[in-house]
């Protein structure tokens, strides 16, 4: 089976390209409830939904059901993942400091697992590591976890059993905590996600769980771009991202147009006196953090900054090509390499461009290094990159995507010449 990384030409483009994201999700409506029935205004999960649970004596039930589902990352690559309750991420949890709650997992999985809550405080025996703290949960059983919540902040949940496969192939989730006192500068709009990244082969329908280093997809909840829900707001609307990072690698997370705050993590909400302004954060493996920033008109790059981490199939381990004329020779190499595009004199921005115009085909199953069709042409990028969509008209509630946004006059980068001696620069001399 040849690497992914060693095809350049990738298919299934045409219809990913004109995909721009155009709506949220119906499901993820579920978690745009009254803040004041809840006492809390509920987080809002990229691409995913809230788990509702049941009042029994006082004590918040909910149900997990950990099992095989059919997943799309975006139009053009599907693959055989786990997850829960027929989502990888699984749904985003959410409670209250000083709840009772009790979850119960069922095990539909092939083999046995677990379920670990990342960062809760809890009695020793719920904290869900097989073999240590409780006997693992079979193939069929279904096993419940009660613990009063004791504190607040961004969470997750994972399998502690069999992790190498079980995370690689999708179980994962959130666990959101809200104080008991209400915030201070509470935020206007909740936005959650996590971090992760895959390896499906090309031409394959499950990820791979022996990879360490080498991935093929970067996700937001389980999403590449442009398949990522953008993030939504008013003009002047206090915003909140909680990421998370189940992946393999960590993730400088990076924002334009804005100086954000780092506000908390699995510490919970910080003290403000330690927030501090950056533009990128590094989550790193096994953490949380939260960013929040006051929006302001436009469509921000909200992204990786891995420049990898921000393609899908990748040409690594392929000769470099930069500057070399390869005219002629395109034919030769296909009839060992199918599918094989000579690219990459110039830079790589071409490729993007021969996948819409149908002159690449790659193997199946596989998307495109980037994609994504914005206002002024393509925006080359694919996995980790979404954008925030800051307009002064959008109703406090909607989420729904605004399209592009429409820069007053003046305010365009604008071009003054096509001539490439246009001007004389200073050079630095040698
Ligand atoms: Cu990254």
């Amino acid at each position: 089976m040849p690497s992914r990384r060693q095809f350049i030409g990738i298919t299934g483009a045409s219809a990913l390209a004109a995909a721009a994201p155009t709506r949220l999700q119906a499901e993820a409506a579920r978690s745009n409830n009254d803040s004041q029935t809840q006492g809390y205004r509920p987080v809002r999960t990229l691409n995913g939904w809230t788990l509702p649970y049941t009042l029994k004596d006082g004590v918040k039930e909910f149900h997990l059901r950990a099992e095989e589902i059919d997943h799309e990352f975006a139009p053009g690559t599907q693959a055989k993942c786990w997850g829960y309750n027929g989502s990888t991420p699984g749904p985003t949890i959410e409670v209250v400091e000083g709840d009772q709650v009790r979850i119960l997992v069922t095990n539909a999985l092939p083999e046995h697992t677990t379920i670990h809550w990342h960062g809760i405080i809890l009695p020793s025996g719920m904290d869900g590591v097989g073999g240590l703290s409780q006997p693992q949960i079979r193939p069929g059983e279904t096993y419940a976890y009660e613990f009063e919540v004791q504190q607040h902040g961004t969470h997750m949940y994972h399998p502690h059993a069999d992790e190498m496969t079980q995370i690689a192939v999708g179980l994962m989730g959130m666990l959101v905590i809200h104080p008991k006192q209400p915030e201070a500068k509470p935020a206007d709009r909740d936005y959650c996600f996590m971090l992760h990244n895959w390896a499906v082969h090309p031409g394959t329908y499950r990820p791979d769980p022996s990879v360490l280093v080498d991935f093929d997809l970067w996700t937001f909840n389980s999403k590449v771009f442009p398949a990522i829900d953008p993030v939504v707001a008013r003009t002047g609307e206090r915003v909140r991202l909680r990421v998370a990072n189940l992946s393999m690698w960590n993730h400088p997370i990076h924002l334009h147009g804005t100086q954000y705050q780092v506000t908390g993590s699995d510490g919970g909400r910080w003290p403000e006196r330690q927030w501090r302004a950056e533009t990128t954060e590094i989550v790193g493996v096994g953490q949380t953090r939260d960013i929040e920033f006051i929006a302001t008109p436009g469509d921000w790059a909200l992204h990786c900054h891995f420049s990898h981490h921000t393609m899908n199939a990748m040409g690594h381990d392929i000769p470099n090509t930069l500057g070399v004329d390869q005219s002629g020779i395109g034919r030769e190499i296909q009839n060992v390499i199918p599918g094989y595009m000579p690219m990459g004199k110039n830079g790589m921005a071409e490729h993007q461009r021969h996948i819409n115009m149908g002159h690449m085909r790659g193997p199946k199953n596989t998307l495109p290094m980037a994609a994504g069709v914005g206002p002024h042409g393509n925006i080359e990028m694919g996995g980790m990159f979404t954008m925030v969509k800051v307009r002064d008209d959008i109703a406090p509630g909607d989420y729904s995507d605004p399209g592009w946004y429409k820069a007053p006059p003046g305010t365009t980068a604008y071009r003054v010449s096509s001539d490439p001696n246009f001007g004389n620069p200073p050079r630095r001399r040698t």
